[in-house]
């Protein structure tokens, strides 16, 4: 019996395992491309050893379009996931020019190694795009909102989006768009917000002393589970027809109430006390300071409030988030917690020290031991 193969891109960041694991329990071979690095992080790879050798990792970079003509020529994959990326909208003020090579040119360059190679009509692709795209475009966005991008991840996502449409049109490839509002995991990266909350909070539930330091706390977001995302990918290449699809919750949360609902998986409860950079939230039963604000933080243009309209993608794919937000930010408490745990040895006889001092966490440190 032969499987299809997928070939994911970014295969070391939150999506590409998962995803992996997904199309390998359903019997596909997976080709992972990584790019090269002398340090390798395969911390989120550890998951999918158990598949043996129909998983494979090869070595890729977004900025090379021989090499990924080459990787294409030799795995020949029914399925392309293009989900590397320069992934950090804050970063993306920093580095403009490296955003915009992988971000915008390198689905460019895969889509042009399909063409070069006379795969159009063997190989689909999915594109990973954003609703960044969306910028601050009003309230609720779907398919058919315009796209008002406000940095520069965003504007290179854009130009991504639309050479995916062209390709698609102009050469008949089976290309999608899968327009996805944030959604994080336990192994999101620790620089965005939700996953910087729940290791803080994890690290305070352990006896830690630092605050949580953030930057603004009233930017909406529409807030999924990434396991739920990743099932929307690959139905979005199972249909006859290609086409762009919103994967989005419908429900929309402030920064500031993704911290309050972390820190109630810790049984402490925030208020909110001053304005603007000098805010802080502490616990109401010690004035502790839990949270402060570091102007730093706040980015040099804000998109203030996403919240998606999946319509499309409920009525043609079938696809609907299964994860509640609570769940998932106790789920990423709960392994910060593990993860310290194990880690962390001078932590773990702090923790013992606030076993008794903080009757809400006892629970949560009972189970992690
Ligand atoms: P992520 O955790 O930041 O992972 C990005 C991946 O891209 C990493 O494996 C990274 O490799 C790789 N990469 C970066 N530059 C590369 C290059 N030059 N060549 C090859 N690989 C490179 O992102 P994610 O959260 O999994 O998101 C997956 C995709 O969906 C991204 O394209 C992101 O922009 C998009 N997206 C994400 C969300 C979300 O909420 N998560 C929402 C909408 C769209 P290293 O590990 O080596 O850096
Ligand atoms: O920020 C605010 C920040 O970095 C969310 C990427 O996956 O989703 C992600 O982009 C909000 C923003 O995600 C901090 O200003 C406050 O309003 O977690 P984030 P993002 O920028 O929405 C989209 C859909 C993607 O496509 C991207 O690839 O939180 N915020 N304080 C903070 N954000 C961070 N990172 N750190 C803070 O301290």
């Amino acid at each position: 019996m032969t499987f299809k193969t997928a070939l994911i891109t970014g295969i070391t960041g939150q999506d590409g395992p998962l995803l992996a694991e997904f199309l390998l329990e359903k019997g596909y071979r997976v080709v992972g491309a990584r790019q090269w690095s002398p340090l390798p992080d395969d911390q989120n790879l550890t998951r999918l050893e158990k598949f043996g050798d129909r998983f494979s990792l090869r070595p890729a970079d977004m900025s090379d379009s021989g090499n990924l003509t080459r990787l294409l020529a030799e795995e020949k994959p029914d399925e392309i996931y293009n989900l590397a990326a320069q992934s950090h909208v804050a970063i993306s003020y920093d580095l403009p020019e490296m955003t915009a090579d992988v971000n915008a040119l390198g689905p460019l360059r895969l889509l042009e190694a399909i063409r070069t190679l006379g795969m159009e009509k063997t190989t689909r692709f999915y594109q990973a795009s954003s609703s960044e795209m969306f910028g601050n475009a009003p309230a609720p966005q779907s398919e058919t909102t315009p796209f008002a991008p406000c940095s520069p991840y965003a504007a290179a996502k854009l130009y991504a989006y639309w050479i995916t449409v062209t390709y698609r049109n102009a050469y008949g490839i089976h290309a999608s768009n899968g327009i996805l509002f944030n959604h994080e995991s336990p192994i999101r990266g620790q620089d965005f917000v939700t996953r910087k909350i729940t290791h803080a909070v994890a690290k305070i539930s352990l006896g830690g002393t630092d605050p949580l330091v953030l930057g603004n706390l009233d930017s909406r977001r529409d807030w999924g589970h990434a396991r739920d995302y990743v099932e929307g990918m690959w139905q979005m290449l199972q249909q006859d027809t290609p086409g762009d699809y919103v994967l989005a919750t419908g429900e929309s949360r402030t920064v500031r109430a993704c911290v309050e609902q972390a820190f109630s998986c810790i049984g402490l409860r925030v208020i909110w006390r001053g304005r603007g950079p000098n805010e802080i939230g502490c616990d109401p039963r010690t004035g502790r300071v839990l949270v402060r604000i570091d102007p730093a933080l706040f980015r040099p243009n804000e998109v203030h409030a996403l919240l998606g309209d999946s319509d499309k993608a409920r009525r043609v794919l079938g696809w609907k988030p299964k994860i509640s937000f609570a769940d998932m930010i106790y789920e990423m408490v709960q392994s910060d917690r593990q993860d310290l745990f194990q880690g962390t040895e001078s932590l773990l006889t702090k923790s013992l020290e606030t076993f008794y001092q903080n009757e809400g966490s006892a629970h949560l440190i009972r189970e992690a031991s």
